[in-house]
């Protein structure tokens, strides 16, 4: 019988960090209450999340490395919201901003989830915020749950 190694959803004493971005916030402010809803009806008790707030998801990465840095918590959830313009800046920001948030997950002792929307108008924005096609917030902050649970089993 091969052993399985998982993490559970159980937020129960985990310490929670979400990094949210303010551009687009109409529709990221749904995706952070629905992340902090999800902590707590998994468990996680109230004082356990703690908001940051940026500017825009380009600096989401440099947020996450800093609050990573601190050893204060069991995982980091990263909120955005990008959508289409008509220059190449979503481009530009959508790649360094992923491979950021990548970097500072492998490069730290944390596990660091995406939950940054990259949508072509606000009418996909808004059904990826909660309506439609379901909560990013929610889904980012079940895989972070998930992965800290897991690095628990894997061994500190
Ligand atoms: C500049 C910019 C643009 C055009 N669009 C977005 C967006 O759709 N979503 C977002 O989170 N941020 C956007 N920003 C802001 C950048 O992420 C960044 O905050 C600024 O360029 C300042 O560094």
């Amino acid at each position: 019988m091969p052993k399985l190694v998982q993490g559970s959803l159980v937020a129960t004493g985990l310490k929670i960090a979400i990094i949210a971005a303010r551009w687009n916030d109409f529709f990221g402010e749904s995706m952070v209450k629905g992340a902090i809803e999800t902590v707590a009806r998994h468990g996680g008790q109230d004082d356990a999340v703690t908001v940051f707030r940026c500017p825009g998801a380009f600096e989401l990465p440099a947020v996450a490395d800093r609050v990573a840095q601190t050893g204060e918590f069991d995982a980091i959830v990263c909120l955005g919201v990008l959508i289409r313009g008509a220059t190449p800046h979503f481009d530009y920001i959508s790649s360094t901003m992923t491979s950021g948030i990548a970097r500072v997950g492998l490069e730290r002792q944390v596990p660091v989830s995406y939950g940054v929307i990259t949508v072509e108008s606000q009418e996909q924005a808004m059904e990826r915020s909660g309506s439609k096609v379901g909560n990013k917030g929610e889904e980012a902050v079940l895989a972070a749950i998930e992965m800290a649970n897991l690095y628990k089993q894997i061994g500190e």
